[in-house]
């Protein structure tokens, strides 16, 4: 199969000056980086500026008053992180996918002079590996232990190792510092998150790594709601690995979202249809769109992972009820599982056409290090290496049972391919013909425009393209709010869908 286009700088991280020495090291001033990695060019390019990540803005949400924070993000295509004035600080945050960048940049910043601090899920999982190249690791959750670096690092007693734990009450953590990010940049800078952990616990997830233990918690209803205010934009999206694990929560946030007249989308599990009048608060609250994790459509699949959820049989019907309330459905599917046979790619293309979901996202089941999933592999002898560069969802990492690593990488090419495609495009359209052409503007600007998003990304015009569909989008959302709320459960009416994309 041919290798859709990707520019160099989606590709490679932009080159570390080796000939650079900076001025003095300024105290008390900490450098926050987010570290590059490589886009899968099978997907959308508009995916990685939908909403940051929350990890650093965190983290500089807990930064003493005294110290100066700012923080770069390598994936917005504006070259390497700065070095004028040289920081006494640098965190750097650390997925599996771009532990080497990290490194490489640790390591330049350490020869320099900086104390280099690495945290985030990878330092977690494997932190003898990450050790050589920091003077601190943070292990878990970060906000609380941050102040305390700094504090150590001024008193020239910086320990190697500093342990967050996750039972702390979330509450207590102040806001994330969403100003430092560039506003134009993404389509929108409010990624929320209201919740902490999930009920469920597949062994596929990052949540069932080994050493994480994050028992649910949920913030106050107030804060999410003055957070979203606080930044001044139409449009959230809440990161939360689940939104919905706590039904009753939900249905508070959603009452106290419903005045502010804003629209946003969120993560849940497809059991939040249990309760239709849930699903109806939740269109009265703004939610224009849900990402929901089916991982498959084979049960046996989601047995072996120990996902609890609603039968595969009964998944188009509850994805109807999300429909009937004007939330698109984004589906988020795993292949590669161990009774996916070679038929699994057009099986799971054929049923998101005929559920007509307006977006999907493919991953290739990947073991996490320190997940369940990782332990049966390596221990059945599976793993074909762990270069964790390829540990990226678009890489088949493993011996599948039933076919090859090369026909599973293909099969998952398809996928994108088919789902991109014009056709594909047009039998995903919803059936109220109101709600086609903001449809179609969504798809073709997200799906089919990756020449363009490596052009706004590196212009910073994101926010600028996108704005207007959100602001189109958001008036739509209100006018059908209007009508939902004259409606009963029972004759609710399908109604127009929306412009902007459903989660992450
Ligand atoms: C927003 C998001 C994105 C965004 C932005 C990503 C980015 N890196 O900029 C987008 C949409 C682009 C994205 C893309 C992908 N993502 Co993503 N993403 C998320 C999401 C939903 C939220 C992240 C977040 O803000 N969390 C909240 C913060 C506060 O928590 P945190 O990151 O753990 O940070 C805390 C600590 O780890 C620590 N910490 C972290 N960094 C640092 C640094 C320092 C110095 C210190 C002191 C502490 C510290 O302190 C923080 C506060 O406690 C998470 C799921 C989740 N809910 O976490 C998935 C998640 C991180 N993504 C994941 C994946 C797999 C991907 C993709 C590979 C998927 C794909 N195939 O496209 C891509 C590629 C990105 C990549 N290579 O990393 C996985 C990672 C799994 C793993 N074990 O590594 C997650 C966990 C989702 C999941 N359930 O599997 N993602
Ligand atoms: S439902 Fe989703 S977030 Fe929850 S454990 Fe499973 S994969 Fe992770």
């Amino acid at each position: 199969m041919k290798s859709p286009w990707i520019p160099r700088a989606l590709r490679i991280a932009p080159e570390l000056d080796a000939s650079v020495r900076p001025g003095p090291v300024r105290t008390k001033s900490a450098l926050l980086i987010n570290p590059f990695y490589p886009k899968d060019p099978h997907a959308s390019y508009g995916k990685h500026v939908l909403t940051p990540s929350l990890a650093l803005t965190s983290i500089a949400g807990a930064t003493p008053a005294d110290w100066d924070v700012s923080y770069w993000d390598e994936n917005l295509l504006q070259g390497p992180p700065p070095w004028e004035p040289f920081p006494e600080v640098v965190g750097i945050s650390v997925h599996l996918t771009f532990a080497d960048r990290a490194y490489a940049l640790a390591a330049w910043y350490r020869e320099r002079g900086a104390k280099v601090v690495l945290g985030g899920l990878h330092v977690l999982s494997c932190p003898e590996e990450a050790a050589p190249h920091a003077d601190a690791l943070a292990i878990g959750e970060g906000v609380q232990v941050w102040p305390e670096i700094l504090r150590d690092v001024e008193a020239g007693a910086l320990r190697d190792v500093y342990r967050g734990s996750y039972r702390r009450p979330y509450r207590d953590d102040p806001p994330p510092r969403r100003d430092l990010i560039p506003r134009r940049s993404f389509l929108t800078t409010t990624s929320l998150i209201a919740t902490r952990g999930c009920h469920n616990r597949c062994g596929f997830c990052y949540l069932a790594t080994n050493g994480l233990t994050m028992p649910y918690q949920v913030r106050d209803v107030q804060q999410v709601v003055d957070e979203f205010r606080a930044d001044g934009q139409p449009y959230a999206v809440f990161i939360d690995n689940n939104l919905g694990s706590r039904p009753e929560y939900l249905r508070s946030l959603c009452l106290a979202l419903r005045p502010l007249g804003v629209i946003w989308s969120a993560a849940v599990t497809i059991d939040v249809t249990d309760d239709p009048s849930l699903v109806r608060e939740m269109a009265l609250a703004g939610c224009t769109g849900v990402f929901v994790g089916f991982e498959s459509l084979a049960g046996a699949n989601l047995v072996e992972a120990n996902k609890k959820t609603p039968s595969p049989a009964d998944y188009a019907r509850r994805v109807a009820v999300l429909h009937d309330h004007g939330i698109q459905v984004n589906g988020s599917f795993v292949l590669g599982f161990d009774h996916d046979r070679k038929d699994v790619f057009e099986r799971t293309v054929a049923w998101i056409e005929d559920a007509r979901l307006e977006c999907a996202t493919f991953h290739i089941l990947t073991p996490y290090p320190g997940t369940p999933l990782f332990r049966s592999m390596e221990s059945e002898g599976r793993l074909l290496h762990q270069d964790w560069s390829l540990y990226d969802t678009s890489h088949a990492v493993f011996r599948p049972r039933h076919m090859t690593p090369e026909e599973l990488e293909e099969g998952y090419a398809w996928c994108y391919d088919r789902l991109f495609s014009h056709g594909s495009i047009w039998r995903r359209r919803p059936q109220d013909w109101r709600a086609v052409p903001p449809y179609l503007a969504m798809s073709y600007l997200y799906k089919k425009s990756n020449r363009i998003w490596h052009q706004l990304i590196r212009h910073r015009l994101t926010g600028p393209a996108w704005r207007p569909l959100v602001e189109l989008t958001r008036q739509r959302h209100l006018r059908f709010r209007r009508r939902l709320e004259q409606t009963t459960l029972a004759n609710n009416r399908p109604m127009a869908g929306s412009v902007v994309s459903a989660g992450v």
